[in-house]
């Protein structure tokens, strides 16, 4: 692809595509990973393409409560990965949490060449600079983050087939999962093992959406650089989360979307 102008109006939606390109051409992506991510660029661009304040409190929401689990989990899958691997490993240092690699679609090739990617990633982020805000060593908080998934020896209950593998280390015995684009049966199975299941979703309508614990209707990239900024702050809860006012509140964005002038 040629160099886009920093002033193209599409250039972070063209940038995104081209990493995906890349990234299926290097083998790390779903075959079905682009349908994916055009269905997400649909509902981002009825959102007006920007963090809204519904799922900046649900950003704070999530933080809040990663930071005081005692087991949270970081789920990752290639989309994720390719999108905004860099931002969740700088979430896991500041956690203290691992990152498993899971997928929908998963094949023994996949995990490793994603796992080897987040390693990569892993050993970019801890010789750049710290977030703003941290006083800690940030190379050592982020080269302890565990990166999992080789191996998976557990299982999700209620799931079959390679869909209901997971690490026992990892979301087997996590009591919080952070998963961006999740599928619904899965957020469903991991909320009836009693876990709390964040979930990063462009879509308001989806199963996931509406199963999760607490939901960010934002994409990901935009959401994990701003999670980043709010583990590091480190904001309590706002008592109680009502998810399906988030939705709600997303959905109001879209209807209210209009062609302007
Ligand atoms: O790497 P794998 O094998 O785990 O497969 C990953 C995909 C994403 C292909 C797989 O999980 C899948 O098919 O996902 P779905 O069921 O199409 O769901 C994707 C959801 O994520 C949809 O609701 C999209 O709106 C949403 N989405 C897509 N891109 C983004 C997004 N949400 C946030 N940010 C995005 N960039």
């Amino acid at each position: 692809m040629g160099e886009i102008p920093e002033s193209h109006p599409r250039r972070s939606s063209l940038l995104a595509r081209q990493k995906l390109v890349d990234a299926a051409a290097e083998g790390l992506l779903a075959d079905s990973a682009m349908i994916a991510h055009g269905r997400g660029e649909a509902f981002d661009y009825l959102l007006g393409e920007q963090t809204s304040d519904s799922a900046r409190s649900a950003i704070r929401e999530a933080s809040a409560r990663l930071l005081t689990a005692e087991r949270p989990v970081i789920s990752v899958n290639g989309n994720t990965v390719v999108l905004a691997g860099e931002d969740l490993i700088r979430v896991a240092a500041v956690v203290g949490c691992p990152i498993e690699v899971n997928l929908y679609y998963r094949t023994p090739e996949r995990i490793a060449r994603l796992l080897t990617r987040l390693a990569e990633q892993r050993a970019s982020v801890a010789g750049g600079p710290a977030p703003d805000g941290w006083s800690e060593d940030w190379a050592k908080a982020v080269s302890s983050v565990a990166l999992l998934g080789d191996g998976a020896d557990g299982s999700i209950e209620g799931l079959e087939g390679a869909r209901a593998i997971c690490c026992t280390n990892g979301i087997g015995s996590a009591d919080i999962v952070l998963v961006p684009l999740e599928d619904g049966d899965r957020c469903e199975a991991l909320v009836e093992m009693g876990k709390q299941v964040v979930v990063i979703d462009l879509n308001p309508l989806s199963r996931t959406s509406r199963m999760a614990t607490v939901t960010i209707v934002d994409e990901v990239t935009r959401a994990a650089a701003a999670l980043v900024d709010e583990v590091v702050s480190g904001h309590a809860a706002q008592g109680d989360w009502d998810n399906r006012a988030a939705l709600s509140e997303a959905l109001d964005i879209i209807a209210g979307a209009s062609a302007g002038e």
